[in-house]
């Protein structure tokens, strides 16, 4: 995990190249999605140290080469599984420039979860609502401006197996790259009394943080418990200037 962050962070700053992630739940097309952007021009391989695996590929658009990354298929960003860590850490530490979250139009209700957890952690994402011709078939029709409006950003309906909408997919995360788009995602508003307890442990996340994690979604993780963000943290960012020459240090 942490050497394919710093292959990309290293990237980033040496190639300018953009790196652009796909997340999503299980089957919602992301590597219909992945194959037909980058074509045979892919690395396989497993994360490193784990056996999970991954996809790594380019494709070009615009004149502009973009880094395209498959994360495991996961249907929450809480990491409760391996897949949920590796896909957690890669959106928080490797900071894609843009997460397009993949859905299944015939179950958004499920799939808009992920999506929630996500626009929670970073404001760059893109969702596309794939499976549109299985959602025509089962008489669902789904609102893309609507839910575009509702979600504050942009929402692009796919098929991707005949390849439908992946232009304006790519258009698209350009647009968010140039800020051409700029998002507003929706946030969850919580109870008064989570809301209370998220604003007195902000000030101090803010230092810790120094904008490299939203305090915001930090808080909220560490009061519902989760010890594996503050692992994934001091390895991260704490100690990347202690191991400033290890791999860790790259990562930011
Ligand atoms: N009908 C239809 N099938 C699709 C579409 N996109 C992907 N699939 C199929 O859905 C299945 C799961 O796709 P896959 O890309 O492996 O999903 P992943 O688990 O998210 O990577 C495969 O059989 C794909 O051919 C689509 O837009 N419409
Ligand atoms: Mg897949």
């Amino acid at each position: 995990m942490v050497s394919i962050n710093n292959q990309l962070s290293e990237k980033k700053v040496t190639e300018k190249e953009i790196v652009v992630a796909l997340a999503g739940n299980p089957n919602t097309g992301k590597s219909t999605i992945f194959n037909a952007l980058t074509g045979l021009k892919q690395h396989t391989g497993n994360w490193p140290g784990k056996t999970v695996s991954y996809a790594r590929g380019n494709y070009v658009h615009r004149g502009k080469s973009f880094v395209l990354v498959d994360l495991p298929g996961t249907y929450s960003l809480l990491a409760n599984s391996i897949d949920e860590l590796i896909a957690r850490d890669f959106i928080c530490f490797a900071k894609p420039d843009v997460t397009i979250v993949v859905t299944d139009a015939t179950n958004l209700i499920r799939n808009l979860n992920l999506a929630l957890q996500i626009m929670e952690a970073t404001n760059n994402v893109v969702v596309a609502i794939n499976l549109l011709d299985e959602a025509e078939r089962k008489g669902i029709i789904v609102n893309i401006d609507k839910l575009s409006e509702k979600l504050g950003l942009p929402v692009v309906g796919t098929v991707a197996r005949n390849q439908m909408g992946l232009n304006r997919l790519k258009d698209t995360i350009d647009d968010i790259v140039t800020k051409k788009i700029v998002t507003n995602p929706l946030k969850i508003h919580y109870p008064p009394e989570i809301e209370q307890k998220i604003q007195e442990m902000t000030p101090e996340l803010e230092n810790i943080l120094k904008g490299e994690l939203n305090p915001r979604w930090v808080a909220l993780r560490i009061l519902e418990g989760d010890k594996t963000l503050i692992d994934s943290i001091k390895q991260y960012l704490v100690y990347k200037e202690i191991d400033i020459k290890g791999e860790v240090a790259l990562c930011h």
